[in-house]
């Protein structure tokens, strides 16, 4: 039986530009926790962390504990919260300016541990908050305000490096897809390990990318998913660059794979946030 709406508003200005991708982010992410809250979860025990950036400031749109960190942060403290209380469904938010080039390691070691939380990110391919400067996920070519004469640099694939340091969920969304990347993100806090979801979120000041993705995103279904090789294919099928001539850009779930997490090898069946379990160390 659905339990009652949850009111998940709250009275914070927008101030995202009209036709921004992140307000279908917030949309999917909402529509989502209703479901799960429907399901069993309770409200309480979401806790969302952001960092710096036009993306981050979704947790200020959304009616859950949060914790707002540093830019390039919010994984360390989704960890820590987890690690102080492994009952808690712990989803860090974050830019790709944040997370693939500010907080990089953070994300590697998060995926290497398998730590049971889930990173979602506004991936709108430029550091948009300080105005369009480009990231590890901007094309070649990207002119910006720090690459007047086009970037030189070619893109990563965030996709190819969360599966190689062991992340055990890894999706990428489309904000344009609001509906799939709902079920997404339920699927990746039901998840019992690092889920990861890099969400392809036009930026209608400084990259819009709207009607390219709306031409080559095309949602795959992965049967294979613990098969490492399938879940690569599909990962190696875009490289990230904007314009790969007819090839589309698939979106979906490619990879997961059950494995142990970090807080239960670590705790075992403690809990620091009930104090009364903690073991008392003797000086
Ligand atoms: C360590 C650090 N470096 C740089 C900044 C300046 N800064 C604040 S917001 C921002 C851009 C954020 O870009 P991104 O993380 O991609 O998020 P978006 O705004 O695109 O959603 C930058 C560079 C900062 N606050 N802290
Ligand atoms: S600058 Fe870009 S990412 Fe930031 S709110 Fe505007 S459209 Fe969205």
């Amino acid at each position: 039986m659905p339990a009652k709406k949850i009111n998940l508003n709250t009275k914070a200005k927008n101030t995202w530009c009209p036709g921004c991708g992140n307000f279908t982010i917030l949309a999917a992410f909402k529509k989502a926790v209703q479901e799960l809250i429907d399901e069993g979860i309770k409200k309480e025990n979401f806790v969302i962390t952001s960092g710096i950036g036009c993306s981050s400031k979704i947790i200020d749109y959304i009616n859950l504990n949060s914790f707002s960190a540093l830019h390039g942060r919010p994984i360390t403290s989704a960890e820590g919260i987890k690690m102080g209380n492994p009952n808690l469904k712990v989803v860090a938010f974050q830019g790709d300016g944040g997370c693939y080039n500010e907080g990089i390691s953070h994300l590697i070691h998060a995926a290497k541990r398998n730590i049971d939380i889930t990173v979602l990110i506004h991936n709108n391919r430029n550091f948009a908050l300080t105005t369009g400067q480009f990231t590890a996920t901007s094309p070649q070519g990207f002119v910006g305000k720090s690459t007047p004469e086009g970037s030189i640099e070619k893109p990563f694939n965030p996709l190819k490096l969360m599966l190689d340091s062991g992340a055990t969920f890894i999706a990428r969304g489309y904000s344009g897809k609001i509906n799939h990347l709902k079920n997404l993100i339920k699927q990746a806090v039901k998840h019992q390990g690092f889920s990861f979801i890099d969400i392809l979120q036009p930026c209608v000041s400084f990259f819009d990318t709207r009607e390219f993705y709306n031409k080559k995103v095309s949602l795959v279904k992965n049967n294979k998913l613990s098969v490492k090789k399938q879940a690569q294919s599909l990962i190696e099928k875009w490289d990230y660059q904007k314009d790969n001539g007819q090839a589309k850009i698939p979106v979906g779930l490619f990879y997961k794979l059950k494995k142990s997490t970090y807080e239960k090898d670590l705790l075992k069946d403690l809990n620091p946030s009930k104090r009364d379990k903690i073991p008392q160390i003797k000086i």
